[in-house]
Order: C-alpha cells, then sequence, then structure tokens
C-alpha cells in the first residue's frame, strides 16, 4: 500500500467516532427525565456529523439540563445561572471554527438569563441551542418557572401559579434577526433528532424549544400530549422536515410548512392544542455577528497594529523635559 493510501486511511481512522467516544460518566438525572433523550439525541448527532471531540463544545448555564456538558466527552463550559449565552458568545467570536452547542433550561434561558437570550438571538452566532423546558425549576427541587402553565402547583405558588406561561416561541419569533426557531418533544426521539440535526446544519443561531418531562417535579405532566397522537401537528417540508412513514401512521394530523412563512410561523407558535412539531422559521440569509466583525476588510492587521499602538501612545510616559 503507498504511503498517502496508507495517511488516508489513518485519518479516516482518526476521524471515525463511535457513540461511546462522546460518552463521558453516568448522567445523574433521575430515572425518566427527558435529559436523558436529549443528550442521547446529541451524542447520536456528534458521532453521525463525526464531529471531532477536540473542536466541539457543549456550554451551559446551572441546572440539571445544564449538567449535559459533564456528560459529553468533548470541550464543555458548565457556567453561570441564566448566562449560557455570552459565554457560548465569547467562545465562537475567539474561535469561530468550533462546534458550538448550548444547553440551557426554562429558568436559565427564559427568566434570570432573559436578557441574554433576547440579544443572542439579534447577534445570530453560529450555535445550536437547546431548550431544555421542564416547565419548572428542576435542580432547585420545584419552584415556578416563566414557561410553567398558569396554574402549577409549585413550592413558590403552592395555590397555582397566576400568570400565563410565557411561550418562548413566540418571543424568539419576535426578535430582529431571527434566524432558525424550532420545536421538539423529548418523547419523539426520531423527530428530536431530525430536529437537531436541521439545527446543527443551519448556519446562525438556531434555537429548539425541547418540551422535556420532569417526572421528579411535574409527573405526568406531559401525559395528555404522549398518549393522543391527535394532540401534535407535525410540521413537514419538502425543502425542510420530512417526516417518516411510521412517524406518520401514529401522528396523523400532519401541515407543509414552509419555514420562510414567518407569519404562519408565528399563528402556529401560538398553539397549544395541537402542539406544532417541527421546524417554525428558518432564514438562511441573515448574517452572523461573528462574520460580520471578522471581514477581513474591516479588520486588516495593519489597521488592529495602527489602531494597538495608538492605543499605547495613549499611555506612554515621556521622560522630563522631553516634549516629544
Ligand atoms: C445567580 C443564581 N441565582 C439562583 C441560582 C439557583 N438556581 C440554580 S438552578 C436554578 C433554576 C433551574 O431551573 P431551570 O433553568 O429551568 O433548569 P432545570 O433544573 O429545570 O433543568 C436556580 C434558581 C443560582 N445557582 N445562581
Ligand atoms: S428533577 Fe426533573 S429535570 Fe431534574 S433530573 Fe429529575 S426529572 Fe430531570
Ligand atoms: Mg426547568
Amino acid at each position: 500500500m503507498s504511503i498517502a493510501a496508507t495517511e488516508c486511511l489513518l485519518r479516516m481512522y482518526d476521524e471515525h467516532h463511535e457513540i461511546e467516544d462522546y460518552q463521558k460518566g453516568v448522567p445523574r438525572w433521575c430515572t425518566g427525565c427527558g435529559d436523558n433523550a436529549i443528550l442521547a439525541a446529541v451524542q447520536r448527532l456528534c458521532r453521525d456529523e463525526a464531529l471531532h471531540p477536540d473542536k466541539t463544545l457543549f456550554v451551559s448555564g446551572i441546572g440539571c439540563s445544564s449538567r449535559l456538558p459533564h456528560y459529553m466527552n468533548t470541550y464543555g463550559f458548565h457556567g453561570i445561572h441564566g448566562r449560557a449565552f455570552p459565554v457560548a458568545e465569547g467562545i465562537k467570536m475567539a474561535r469561530p471554527e468550533l462546534d458550538v452547542f448550548v444547553s440551557t433550561g426554562d429558568g436559565d434561558c427564559c427568566s434570570i438569563g432573559a436578557a441574554h437570550w433576547i440579544h443572542a438571538i439579534r447577534y445570530n452566532m453560529n450555535m445550536t441551542v437547546m431548550l431544555h423546558d421542564n416547565q419548572i425549576y428542576g435542580l432547585t427541587k420545584k419552584q415556578a418557572s416563566p414557561t410553567s402553565p398558569i396554574g402549577t402547583k409549585s413550592n413558590t405558588t403552592p395555590k397555582g401559579s397566576y400568570l400565563e406561561a410565557l411561550n418562548p416561541l413566540t418571543v424568539t419569533l419576535g426578535v430582529q434577526n431571527v434566524s432558525f426557531v424550532a420545536q421538539a418533544v423529548d418523547w419523539i426521539p426520531e423527530l428530536l433528532y431530525d430536529i437537531l440535526s436541521a439545527a446543527y446544519h443551519h448556519k446562525g443561531f438556531s434555537f429548539i424549544r425541547i418540551i422535556q418531562r420532569c417526572p421528579e417535579w411535574l409527573p405526568g405532566m406531559m401525559d395528555a400530549w404522549m398518549k393522543d397522537p391527535q394532540t401534535t401537528l407535525l410540521l413537514h417540508h419538502p425543502k425542510a422536515l420530512k417526516i417518516s412513514s411510521t412517524l406518520a401512521r401514529t401522528y396523523t394530523r400532519m401541515e407543509e410548512h414552509d419555514p420562510l412563512n414567518m407569519n404562519r410561523a408565528r399563528e402556529i407558535a401560538s398553539e397549544t392544542d395541537p402542539i406544532p412539531v417541527g421546524i417554525l422559521y428558518q432564514n438562511p440569509n441573515v448574517p452572523c455577528y461573528e462574520d460580520v466583525r471578522h471581514d477581513p476588510r474591516l479588520r486588516t492587521s495593519d489597521l488592529v497594529r495602527r489602531g494597538l499602538e495608538a492605543e499605547f501612545d495613549k499611555f506612554t510616559v515621556w521622560p522630563e523635559g522631553d516634549d516629544a
């Protein structure tokens, strides 16, 4: 065998990974927690896309869901509550070649981190965002979150929560520069994977709200959706998500939806009965902030050098009597 062929084989071997290569530790989530299904889907995606563990990064805030980077044998950053987005944006700015994923909870993203969430949408940096929406604060043992449906009994709302739930889909769709919005549920793994894959391939801020079971604090909360396929509306389109014949036999409520149609996306996003699952909106033409800022026409090395020199000159201390 020639040296070139041997090198080629070695490179292929080096680039090939099994799912086990992306797994780390034993997840500490409760039995039946939807986070387990989300983890399985991302590990499968990493294997199928042959992502290099050294060039892949999972960023999170704080919460049960934010433990996900611990279980990935890639780089990870388990950040501060509500601050997954600024951490991920900083990393992407400095190392745009990395594949960046964000795991965030409904408290982490929609409550304490809401300001960062809004601006991250507008910045449209190329990353795949998984909002693990279990409609409760899981880690801190059952406080109402912004996405808890009205009437949810929790430790902070023992008589039931008072406000209508915040809808992460309509909020995201309302922000300037939005480029990808989808909804998935943890109990349909085939679609969860396909949506995650579409989000990964989209260049921009790909936001997936994943409705996630928390059997510990809200047992049975998603039972109505899980037990009756008629409560689910599958979104499909020849240029976006295709539905397998197996799924189509169970989930008969379907709509062909063009993800470029923002008006219809907003209407669908407001629906909870049936609950939409699929890609609501996708626009491949929104510029990413890291590309805008890294435009070589704006930042030539000469410009950077001259800018730095001018900054350093401000702090120059000249010897006494020397007015140069
Ligand atoms: C600044 C700060 N405030 C509050 C907390 C306490 N805290 C930790 S996780 C959490 C909420 C977690 O809920 P969510 O983001 O929905 O994640 P889940 O556990 O449900 O996955 C809170 C309030 C904290 N760690 N840091
Ligand atoms: S408390 Fe809920 S969200 Fe947290 S690990 Fe258990 S089931 Fe999952
Ligand atoms: Mg939560």
